[in-house]
């Protein structure tokens, strides 16, 4: 379960939260199939409860009311549309799976197609759920269980929603055919909601019954499904991280957390020098790397202090390294803009999600932040493609905030992040030739927007990262885009 199935050369998971099937769709052939990208995590695609008393909050799609594919995003016509077109464009297609829980007892009782539900009989008749498929009595989880009550974080009742219980039969069999019908119409895996409220045990059961990968997808035969679990572990866990790498990859919030405190200021770069499981990472194979999440990008699942789209300097530093180098199977988020941490996306008075426009410059509108199409992180993903499966050699520091490395023989990647200039004769491993920095510009025919970097026979090349230009970064290698 722990191979994405990236078509060959790309990298690079990417949450197009809240995005239309059919947006995403265009976004796969227009701009993340050209740029190499290897795959999107979508919002939940199940039927959710409609909650116009929080104005459809972007949060109502983890109410889950049925599993009818059938949601603000489009139906599951639309869906399997998108999945054709974006397996075409070589970009996999992750879903978020809310199975730990049904929506709760709130004002409001239908969902996006149309269900109702009975809420104080556990009654969830389009699925159909009744009482007997919820672990019984009901309780709530409290702050203090996560510290040291297992038991009360899996059975017990997350925010009020309504917990299902995955060891009866029933329940299984519901959450493997609506899996398993995703998987047929061409999805490459599944994030796992909420993973951390259920039993690992009950879970691979249910994994160990869906169906291969679609072969006419593009698919090899024999695949298994790409599955990353939601578990928020930083350690001091009643449930650990640990339970939950013997059946799928792990989001390893430790990276946004340690990567955001570097860049802000609070630890220096040079320590980034063994960057992984020194650092009390997870084993690389098993780790989904991150700097923030739609969660705590807005203060939810209990935020963190992560660098997001509105610290943009330090957000594109952190991201840069994340991407350049080796550790982890990084994702990268795509958010709507928010001023309030519970505001839904751009929607008309209908309640219906405005698409985003694409400005000349080929940057975002309409409310729609994409930082999928910021050139400085669109380039990195270009960057990891080429640095493929090199490792990190010749790395630099000053003793201080200024870095700099390769990988192997095909890119190099210099950081300044101290108060002043980098300006040094580094080895960048590169053949000798002319490069573009792809972070300060493009390469458009055979010159550079931005900066030029001369590598000498040596491979040596003399760096330039002014404290007060825009980016922190400057990086080069031998693909298309960088090499002159
Ligand atoms: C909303 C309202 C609630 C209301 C509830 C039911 O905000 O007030 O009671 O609805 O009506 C998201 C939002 C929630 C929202 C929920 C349902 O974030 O605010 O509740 O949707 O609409 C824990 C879990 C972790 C979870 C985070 C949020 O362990 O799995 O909480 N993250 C996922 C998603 C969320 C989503 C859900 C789960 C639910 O990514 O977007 O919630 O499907 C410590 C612990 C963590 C814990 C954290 C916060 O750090 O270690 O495990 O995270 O505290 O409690
Ligand atoms: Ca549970």
């Amino acid at each position: 379960y722990k191979n994405p199935y990236y078509a060959s050369g790309r990298s690079v998971n990417v949450h197009l939260f809240e995005w239309k099937w059919d947006d995403i769709a265009d976004e796969c052939e227009r701009f993340l199939g050209p740029r190499g990208f290897g795959g999107i995590q979508i919002s939940p695609p199940n039927e959710n409860l409609i909650l116009w008393a929080y104005n459809r909050p972007w949060w109502e799609r983890y109410q889950p009311m049925s599993y009818k594919l059938v949601t603000r995003s489009g139906d599951e016509q639309q869906l399997a549309n998108m999945l054709r077109r974006c397996n075409n464009a070589g970009v996999r297609i992750y879903v978020d799976a809310v199975i730990n829980h049904m929506t709760g007892a709130p004002a409001e009782n239908v969902g996006t197609a149309g269900s109702t539900a009975v809420f104080n009989q556990w009654y969830y008749p389009a699925v159909p759920y009744t009482q007997a498929d919820f672990n019984w009595p009901p309780c709530g989880i409290d702050g203090i269980d996560y510290a040291n009550n297992a038991w009360r974080v899996r059975n017990c009742e997350l925010v009020g929603l309504k917990d299902l219980d995955q060891s009866i039969e029933h329940v299984r069999d519901r959450i493997v055919n609506f899996m398993n019908e995703l998987i047929d119409l061409g999805v490459a895996g599944f994030r796992i909601d909420a993973a951390k409220h259920m039993w690992p045990e009950d879970l691979r059961i249910i994994f160990d019954r869906l169906h291969n990968l679609n072969t006419d997808h593009g698919f090899p035969a024999n695949a298994r499904p790409y599955i990353y679990h939601e578990v928020i572990d930083y350690g001091g866990e009643a449930v650990s991280r640990d339970e939950y790498t013997p059946i799928g990859a792990v989001t390893e919030f430790k990276v946004g957390t340690e990567l955001s405190n570097a860049f802000r200021g609070n630890n220096q770069l040079r320590w980034l020098v063994n960057w992984g499981p020194a650092w009390g990472l997870l084993a690389h194979g098993d780790a989904l790397t991150f700097i923030d999440n739609h969660d705590n990008e807005r203060g939810h699942g209990g935020g963190g202090g992560m660098l997001t789209y509105k610290d943009p300097k330090l957000y594109k530093g952190a991201i840069a390294f994340l991407l350049a180098h080796p550790y982890g199977e990084p994702q990268i988020m795509s958010s709507f803009d928010f001023w309030d941490s519970e505001v839904g996306p751009p929607m008309n008075n209908q309640g219906e999600i405005i698409s985003p426009s694409i400005n000349s410059d080929g940057t975002c509108g309409n409310g729609w932040v994409c930082q999928h199409r910021w050139r400085q992180i669109y380039a990195m993903v270009a960057f990891r493609n080429v640095a493929a499966n090199t490792g990190v050699n010749d790395w630099w520091d000053n003793g201080s905030n200024q870095i700099a490395f390769c990988r192997g023989g095909n890119a190099f990647i210099a950081i300044n992040n101290d108060y002043w200039d980098l300006n040094q004769n580094l080895q960048t491993c590169l053949p000798a030739g002319n490069y573009c920095d792809v972070i300060s510009g493009n390469k458009v025919g055979n010159s550079c927007e931005g900066k030029t970097v001369y590598v000498g026979n040596d491979g040596r090349a003399n760096i330039y990262i002014g404290a007060n230009e825009y980016d922190l970064t400057l990086a080069i290698h031998v693909g298309p885009e960088s090499r002159l």
